[in-house]
């Protein structure tokens, strides 16, 4: 029985202010936290204040109190009903905090019982970057996705080593670097130097290519043109699908997101066309909001979508979604946020939803991710990878 909830202010790993939630229960004290976004989409759940936030949790507490927590869908349908519409009334950090921590509740910290079976993501590990993350290139993020790793500890082993690998190429260069909002590694380097050493780090380590272009951050409405600041250039619509094409064939891309702004369906379906069998993945264009995944469908914009529960506010709302792009034939990736908490919900998600997983690849926010990933790994009898 939900015996109290309590609510604090604590910060993020950019250091922005956010929820944790702890649900207390004769059975134990669970916690709940909030990640944000940088490249936010416009058809993301909205945000709150936080300390409104919290003044709002005093106010609606009462009504969860006594109710039995492992009734977990009817404590979600209760968070939903007081979010009202586009959870405007609490805040999308208000309704992921409650929601992951009563779900770890329901399943007393173990919330990958929730599903009936699970197989282990691959990680879709960002080693370098730039845009609104943090300085370095146009294209947002980099990923290794090593697709040919037997367990998943040995996945992320290899997405860390190429980091690694990564690291001493820039010294050896003689470049300064850092590491930006999510640990990915930023150096004054243009993409397509980028390109060149992450594809032989790639090669390496038997790992393909993966990249985000958050395209809406690039994307330019007044000119009608993507701004690419750092390599001098702008493309309209039609350049940018040749673009990204060439990319794509240049550097053996196996997995694109977000090569077009938020409302280009049309060009995500071209793309998606022309080479069925690469990752054509949609993160702002769906917001994790079913209604744009079934517009996305109609076109068939994208085989590949972002999961991020706070885009649409619950973990239950975020599962629903996930489970239909399943169903129609998306592979999902479930994924973290650029500012993160502790919080290790998305991993024991993506054990029930998705092939793959998007949380970086090292520091304490992202690693909580990966380590609790290493931990059922290790303590399951038959751990498998999931099927891509
Ligand atoms: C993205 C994410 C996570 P942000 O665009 O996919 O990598 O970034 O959380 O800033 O939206
Ligand atoms: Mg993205």
């Amino acid at each position: 029985m939900i015996k109290d909830i309590l609510g604090y202010k604590i910060f993020n790993s950019r250091g922005e202010p956010t929820v944790l939630i702890k649900t207390i229960t004769d059975k134990g004290v669970f916690y709940g936290s909030a990640p944000s976004g940088a490249s936010v989409g416009r058809y993301e759940a909205k945000t709150l204040n936080i300390d409104k936030s919290l003044e709002i949790l005093k106010n609606v507490k009462e009504n969860f109190i006594g109710l039995r927590e492992e009734d977990y869908s009817i404590l979600e349908d209760m968070i939903v009903q007081f979010a009202g519409d586009r959870f405007q009334n609490i805040g999308s950090h208000l309704g992921f905090a409650l929601s992951s921590s009563f779900l770890k509740a329901a399943t007393l910290n173990k919330p990958y019982r929730y599903f009936d079976e699970i197989s282990f993501p691959y990680p879709v590990g960002n080693v370098m970057g730039g845009g609104v993350h943090g300085g370095g290139t146009d294209i947002q993020e980099f990923h290794l996705i090593p697709i040919n790793a037997k367990s998943f500890p040995e996945a992320i082993g290899i997405c860390i080593e190429g980091i690694r690998r990564i690291k001493d190429i820039l010294s050896k260069r003689g470049k300064v670097f850092g590491k930006n909002d999510e640990n990915a590694l930023v150096s004054d380097l243009n993409d397509e130097e980028v390109f060149e050493i992450v594809s032989s780090v790639a090669d390496d380590l038997g790992a393909r290519i993966g990249i985000d272009m958050a395209a809406t951050e690039l994307w330019d409405p007044k000119k009608g043109k993507y701004v690419y600041k750092k390599l001098g250039k702008e493309t309209t619509p039609g350049e940018q699908l040749d673009a990204v094409k060439e990319l794509i064939n240049l550097w053996k891309v196996y997995f694109v997101e977000d090569p077009f702004h938020e409302d280009d369906f049309q060009n995500f379906a071209r793309l998606r066309k022309w080479r069925p069998k690469i990752l054509v993945c949609g993160d702002d264009i769906f917001a994790t909001n079913m209604e744009r995944v079934k517009m996305g469908i109609k076109y068939g914009s994208c085989n590949s979508m972002i999961i991020k529960p706070n885009q649409i506010g619950t973990i239950g709302l975020a599962m629903e979604v996930a489970e239909f792009a399943n169903r129609n034939g998306m592979k999902t990736v479930v994924s973290h946020r650029s500012g993160e908490t502790n919080d290790w919900i998305v991993s024991d998600l993506a054990l029930g939803l998705s092939p793959f997983i998007k949380t970086g690849v090292w520091g304490g926010e992202r690693l909580a991710k990966h380590n609790r990933l290493i931990e059922i790994w290790n303590s399951l009898p038959k751990p498998r990878m999931a099927k891509i």
